[in-house]
């Protein structure tokens, strides 16, 4: 959490010129600090305070004065994106899924995300997809196509299969290698089949040898953990450069995940819709940009349901719309003239 110290002069400028702290004033060049509205009612999820710190009288030092991207936090566009999706269908006749690999670290929370997209379908927080915790080694060792069902009773699956991979090694002999990943993107790799740190992907058992396009995945997400961007590994961001050619070179667009957002910004922890006024989470954003060789609009930033027994409206939508800018890329897949090869490599 950013430092207020520096900030104290304008915090007693505050307290003498203010009386009544309930007015406004301004900083100039900067922000105009604001006395959260007790005479006005606040908009549901709209409580910037995190929970249990001083709600009288806080400035909201961290967030911008207005969203660097706009979104619509309703419920209305909560269910408009749910119908996106569940009426989605790959941009090609050949398929009849979309299928989305999640690439990163140990510990990004690249489960959690595939469980979070779940749990918003499914009306409640579950945990399919195995969630570990942050350690060293990668929880998830197999490969696992997870479909997204929709909501209601039927729960029938949608045309989105989102698949869950070992964690990325940071160097040549830890975790998933750059071979084992694009062993999977292009398809030889069988559902289940259990990776290991130490041993390649083998091309005699369970190998499949001709792909086909629904064997393929159909885009890559990268996934990176907000509270640990600026500590990675530096040797990291020539994986991900290595693993962008490589996956470039197969006609696979790629975009990213920035999660744990509520874990470097006491606001979006308090409150999801915060995240596009944060300045913590828009530096981090850059950051993660630079690590992953990637334009910053590529990436989204998401809050993983991880302690959490109950949905939340805005962490939905923000999950929501990771999955509606995942398919947009998805289909620029379908849509090029790189599902033409007939046989992959
Ligand atoms: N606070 C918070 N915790 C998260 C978030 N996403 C994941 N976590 C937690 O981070 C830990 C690791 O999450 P996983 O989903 O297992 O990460 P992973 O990328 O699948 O990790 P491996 O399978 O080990 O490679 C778990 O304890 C999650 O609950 C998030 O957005 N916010
Ligand atoms: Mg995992």
């Amino acid at each position: 959490m950013n430092s207020t110290s520096g900030f104290a002069p304008f915090l007693n400028q505050a307290k003498e010129t203010n009386e009544n702290p309930a007015q406004n004033f301004s900083v100039p060049g900067l922000f105009t600090i604001r006395k959260p509205a007790d005479d006005k009612p606040q908009e549901k999820n709209k409580d910037s305070t995190p929970k249990g710190k001083n709600r009288n009288f806080w400035p909201t030092l961290n967030l911008l004065e207005t969203p660097w991207r706009s979104v619509n936090w309703t419920s209305e566009s909560r269910k408009e994106l749910m119908e996106m999706v569940e009426s989605y269908k790959p941009a090609s006749g050949a398929v009849s899924e979309a299928r989305v690999l999640l690439l990163g670290p140990v510990g990004a929370g690249k489960s959690s995300f595939i469980s979070s997209v779940q749990s918003v379908f499914s009306g409640r927080v579950l945990n399919r997809a195995m969630v570990g915790s942050s350690t060293s080694a990668s929880f998830t060792k197999k490969l696992q196509s997870l479909p997204i069902r929709q909501s209601g009773v039927k729960s029938d699956p949608t045309a989105l299969v989102l698949c869950d991979i070992m964690g990325i090694g940071e160097g040549n002999s830890t975790g998933l290698s750059l071979y084992d990943a694009l062993c999977v993107i292009k398809g030889h790799v069988m559902e289940g089949y259990q990776f290991s740190a130490e041993e390649p992907v083998r091309s005699d058992m369970g190998f499949i040898k001709k792909p086909s396009l629904k064997d393929k995945i159909h885009c890559v997400v990268f996934v990176v953990d907000a509270s640990k961007i600026n500590t990675y590994a530096k040797g990291l961001s020539t994986t991900f450069q290595q693993l962008r050619e490589n996956i470039s070179s197969l006609g696979v667009h790629q975009v990213a995940l920035l999660t744990h957002v509520d874990e470097v910004c006491a606001d979006t922890c308090g409150d999801a819709s915060q995240v596009y006024r944060s300045r913590n989470v828009q530096q981090l954003m850059v950051k993660a940009g630079e690590l992953l060789g990637m334009a910053t609009s590529y990436i989204v930033p998401v809050r993983n349901y991880s302690s959490q027994l109950d949905l939340d409206e805005s962490t939905d939508i923000l999950l929501l719309k990771a999955v509606d800018h995942i398919l947009q890329y998805t289909d620029l897949y379908f849509q090029d003239g790189a599902v033409d090869y007939k046989v992959s490599n």
